[in-house]
């Protein structure tokens, strides 16, 4: 397997950095001189089970999206950083055409085999996927890339994660894009992060839930130091953000978990959004309103603003809900053609659309987050007014996008009076909050007070390290290859 040296040294740079938009890949004798304990305790675990040196390590990050909920998959900019916390993999070529999964958490994620170039991805309707199906789509989604003729290496792969699971910070896509990474490098494919991002987030699908984008994007092109900016329309790009010196940003765990896969809440909402796109172009005369189903693509089209689309919505929309009825007599369907070319898998039961409350929230959002990224970037940014639309991003999320938890709830409530304000983060039903401090002070005194007030009497925090559940975060780098020497 010679091909990995190829995939090596076309990223590396004279000085060893790596090239621009190039995944960093960099050489480590990892038992000996790694101080990443965890890398040092994968190393072993994967030499363990296999009886063999792993050739390289992938390490991708989970992240935190600061603002833009529920946006991407309808073509708006998004605000996420990437996290400390983050999937390792182990990995070596294989000496036959199997693909071995081991989890060094191995009670909760069973060992796994099958043929790599033959396998299905069979998502549960109920119940959630079970996790080497992330994995499985990750290589899935580099076969696509590479066409049929080409077929995958087997491989011996050993993971370690520590991304609070089903919470929000993107467990699932780290996991995802991890798999991409090293079936990637496994092949000698030169390491665009861009490309990278686009095939995770395109094979991430398979789960089965219609996301936009964006943490495959954060997983690649998150740089250290900064969030980003980034876009999906017309193309991906990812733009650095520089937060204020004085801001410090913190994650707490609701500890209610919500497998995104397992439920149809996700897909229903983007479904609604996508019924609402089509309703507000077919309202606005435009002859391929079949074709547009995300609201960016509607706002270029008609060339208007997120506000001129939003009066537009407040004007085409009035009812509190839409029937599937109402829905099948505007765009003369019948039920057949609209479950077949509208609805998901997942989503054939729905009978009522909240196009206007999706709508509102996802187009409010969207201008939030031009709003946030123009005033944390402004020489003189009061961090009251980013809490501010922090605060206004979780009440849109709660009460028109009905995505929220009673937990998310709770925290949020206990940091307002707090004094501090906080927006559930990640899809939510579920998973975790992200709130903005001033001070290192401040941040230590609101820390202790929710430990105080939220976890030390929270059933599912028992016998917990609290420090794992309610955290600082700082932007983190993205993903990176690290060769085993
Ligand atoms: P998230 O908000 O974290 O992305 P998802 O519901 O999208 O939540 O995905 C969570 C799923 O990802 C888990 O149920 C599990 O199957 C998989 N997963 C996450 N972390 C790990 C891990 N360390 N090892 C194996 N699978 C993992
Ligand atoms: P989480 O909660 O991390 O699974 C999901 C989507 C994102 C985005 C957010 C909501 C996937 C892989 N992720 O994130 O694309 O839509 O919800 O902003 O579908
Ligand atoms: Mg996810």
């Amino acid at each position: 397997h010679h091909r990995f040296a190829t995939t090596a040294s076309m990223n590396r740079t004279e000085n060893g950095d790596h090239a621009a938009g190039l995944v960093a890949v960099s050489d480590l004798d990892v038992a000996t001189c790694s101080k990443d304990e965890r890398l040092r305790e994968l190393h072993a675990f994967f030499v363990q089970q296999y009886e063999v040196e792993p050739k390289f390590f992938v390490k991708v990050p989970g992240r935190v999206n600061i603002i833009g909920e529920h946006v991407d998959y309808c073509g708006y900019p998004v605000l996420p950083m990437a996290t400390r916390q983050c999937i390792l993999l182990a990995v070596a070529p294989a000496t036959d055409d199997y693909l071995y999964l081991k989890n060094v958490n191995s009670e909760k994620y069973e060992n796994f085999k099958c043929e790599i170039n033959a396998f299905d991805i069979q998502i549960p309707t109920s119940g959630g996927p079970r996790w080497y199906n992330y994995f499985l789509c990750g290589v899935r989604g580099v076969q696509d890339h590479l066409g049929n003729n080409i077929p995958t290496p087997g491989m011996f792969v050993a993971v370690s994660g520590n991304i609070p699971p089903a919470s929000g910070l993107s467990s699932s896509s780290a996991l995802v894009s991890a798999a991409v990474l090293a079936s990637a490098h496994i092949q000698g494919l030169p390491l665009s992060a861009q490309l990278l991002a686009t095939i995770a987030a395109q094979c991430e699908l398979y789960i089965g839930t219609q996301g936009g984008g964006m943490d495959q994007a954060i997983a690649f092109l998150a740089k250290q130091g900064c969030a980003q900016f980034i876009q999906f329309h017309p193309k991906l790009s990812a733009q650095p953000v520089k937060l204020p010196n004085n801001a410090i940003f913190v994650v707490a765990n609701s500890l209610a978990e919500m497998n995104k896969a397992a439920t149809s809440d996700f897909n229903e909402r983007v479904v609604e959004c996508r019924i609402s796109c089509r309703w507000l172009a077919k309202r606005m005369h435009l002859n391929n309103w079949r074709d547009i189903i995300r609201f960016a693509t509607l706002q270029t089209t008609l060339q208007c603003t997120l506000e001129d689309l939003e009066e537009i919505a407040i004007r085409e929309l009035s009812k509190a809900f839409y029937t599937r009825e109402d829905i099948l007599k505007e765009f003369g369907m019948n039920d057949e053609e609209f479950s077949k070319t509208i609805l998901t898998a997942n989503t054939q039961h729905m009978q009522r659309f909240k196009l206007r409350q999706r709508t509102l929230h996802v187009l409010q959002e969207s201008l939030r987050v031009s709003k946030f990224r123009a005033l944390s970037e402004s020489e003189d940014c009061k961090l009251e007014s980013l809490s501010e639309l922090l605060m206004q991003s979780h009440e849109s999320l709660r009460s028109l996008y009905e995505c929220s938890h009673p937990n998310l709830d709770r925290l949020v409530e206990e940091s307002k009076r707090f004094g501090i304000k906080a927006r559930l983060t990640g899809a939510g039903w579920g998973g975790c909050i992200v709130s903005l401090c001033d001070s290192v002070d401040s941040c230590n005194a609101y820390i202790k007070e929710l430990k105080e007030k939220y976890y030390k009497d929270l059933p599912q925090a028992k016998g917990r390290n609290f420090d794992e559940l309610i955290f600082a975060t700082s932007p983190q780098g993205g993903a990176e290859i690290l060769t085993n020497k």
